[in-house]
């Protein structure tokens, strides 16, 4: 696979995803998207790979969609377009991802942030939904993330005012799992995504699937759902090889089976 507006490595169980667009403080536009798109159903698709980071500049993780893409766009471009739609495929990804986010995460930014299952944050990064300041509002599911994660009134602050949120607040406030000094984000993150590649493929994927059920059903739902795939994971090898290593006192060797 060849890309241009990003760069993607493996490291072990690890797929590395940077934004690489530094002239425009990693700007999305319709290309980055499209790379996006493809680099995440490969990892999805890899059973070798079993967390992804995806990360940017030390300055900006990214600065929104491309204003200068964006700025002579019509409403049936946009709507007939379906404009940026496409990052519904990369919140389709099954796997854990993590956001590892320094500088400006800014509308778009923010929001690719917010589509992952954790952010870590260095301590210079800035989150905002600055789109009101453009005539816009946010439009790849800030106003909803944003809600969920930190609750109605710092969002509707936020996305009313586009003021910036700065790493020690986001963490205050539950956007961020965790804010780490800027030079070791990267670092911090592999961490981070090594321990998770180390859990059983499975139960990884179930997780996801549970905690994000709880922003979609209510609470009798999601415990249902919740039991259902615990019970469900008895059918698999990994909770057998499980169990027995706990008894066994050793690390569990994991197939995905
Ligand atoms: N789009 C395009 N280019 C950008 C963007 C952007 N979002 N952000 C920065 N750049 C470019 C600048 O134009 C500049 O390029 P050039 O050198 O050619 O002039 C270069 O990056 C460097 O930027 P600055 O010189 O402005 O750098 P500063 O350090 O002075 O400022 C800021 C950094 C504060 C981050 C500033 O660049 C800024 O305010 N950027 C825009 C932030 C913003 O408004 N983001 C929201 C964009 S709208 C959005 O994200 C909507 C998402 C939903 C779309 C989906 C619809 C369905």
């Amino acid at each position: 696979m060849s890309f241009e507006t990003i760069l993607v490595e493996t490291r072990g169980a690890v797929t590395l995803v940077r934004l690489n667009r530094p002239q425009a403080l990693n700007a999305l536009n319709s290309q980055v998207l499209g790379e996006l798109i493809t680099a995440f159903a490969a990892y999805d698709a890899d059973a070798s790979q079993r967390c992804l980071v995806i990360t940017g500049s030390e300055k900006a993780f990214a600065a929104g969609a491309d204003i200068k893409e964006m700025s002579t766009q019509s409403f049936a471009d946009m709507y007939g377009g379906n404009f940026f739609a496409g990052y519904d495929h990369v919140t389709a990804t099954r796997k854990p991802w993590i956001a590892a986010v320094s500088g400006f995460a800014l509308g778009g930014g923010c929001e690719l942030a917010m589509m992952a299952d954790i952010i870590i944050a260095a301590e210079n990064a800035k989150f905002g939904q600055p789109e009101i300041k453009l005539g816009v509002t946010p439009g790849m599911g800030g106003s909803q993330r944003l809600v969920r994660a930190i609750g109605k009134a710092k969002a509707m602050e936020m996305c009313l005012t586009g003021r910036m949120m700065d790493a020690a607040e986001a963490e205050r406030s539950g956007l961020v799992a965790r804010v780490v000094p800027t030079d070791q984000l990267l670092d911090e993150a592999l961490k981070l995504a090594e321990t998770i590649a180390g859990m059983a493929p499975l139960a990884a994927i179930a997780v996801k699937e549970e905690v994000d059920a709880a922003f979609e059903m209510t609470l009798k739902e999601g415990v249902r759902f919740e039991r259902r795939l615990f019970h469900s994971l008895f059918g698999s090898a990994d909770q057998k090889e499980g169990m027995a290593a706990f008894v066994e006192k050793r690390p569990g060797n994991w197939t995905g089976k």
